[in-house]
């Protein structure tokens, strides 16, 4: 398998430390995310929407970061990460879905405004962000609720969905997140930091420290 990334956005921290959760190993072909590499026609027939990551598996071209983990646990059977119980994989599975289409999202602004824009010299918009809070909070609600009594989103050990839910908020301290009234959240996503695959799949090597000093 071949994964295209670049280990500082989102989705690709999302794929690599999930691949590494799963234990599939995979050639890297590492793009530039801030330089366009993403939008250059090599990269457009593989993944036309112009959005990393994506992996090739012989004539399988995957992209959507969720559908990459569903694969590589279903290619190498892995039911610890994916374990094979309906009621579990639908739960996952309904997590992955909630993730792309709504938390996503609910996240993103905060890393737009919070750690981009002053990555590039330009300055948040807070009245963005106020208008966004309801959204985030809503959201934030629905997971802080679905944790209460478990350490896990999915099973009694990490899973994908828990992969996947925490990599929009990957960079929470930077992204300023309001995380305070979510206690459950916050001892949720500090499981998922002390996971070995979360750690070695750091972003913050990976940014330059120019840049990373703008966000001081
Ligand atoms: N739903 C897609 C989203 C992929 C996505 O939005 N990737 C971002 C990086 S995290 C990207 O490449 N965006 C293109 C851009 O900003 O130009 C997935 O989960 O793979």
């Amino acid at each position: 398998m071949k994964l295209y990334f670049d280990p500082i956005t989102v989705n690709c921290r999302k794929v690599v430390a999930g691949l590494d959760l799963i234990g599939a190993s995979y050639d890297a072909e590492v793009l530039n995310y801030f330089a366009g590499d993403h939008k250059q026609p090599a990269f457009l027939e593989i993944n036309p929407n112009a959005e990393l990551p994506a992996l090739v598996d012989d004539d399988l071209v995957l992209w959507e970061s969720n559908a990459i983990l569903v694969y590589a646990c279903e290619k190498l059977g892995n039911k610890v990460a994916y374990p094979e119980d309906p009621k579990i994989r639908g739960d996952i599975t309904r997590w992955l879905l909630w993730e792309s289409s709504k938390w996503f999202s609910g996240c993103y602004a905060y890393l737009v405004e919070n750690v981009v824009k002053p990555i590039l010299d330009d300055k948040p918009d807070t009245d963005l962000l106020a208008a966004h809070a309801p959204t985030f909070h809503g959201q934030a609600s629905i997971l802080e609720a679905s944790l209460a009594g478990r350490e896990w989103l999915c099973a009694d050990h990490a899973t994908i969905a828990d992969i996947a839910v925490a990599a929009p908020m990957h960079l929470h301290a930077a992204q300023k997140l309001p995380l305070e009234n979510y206690p459950n959240i916050r001892a949720w996503i500090g499981r998922v930091e002390a996971l070995p695959c979360w750690q070695k799949s750091d972003p913050i090597p990976h940014i330059p420290a120019e840049l990373l000093a703008k966000l001081a």
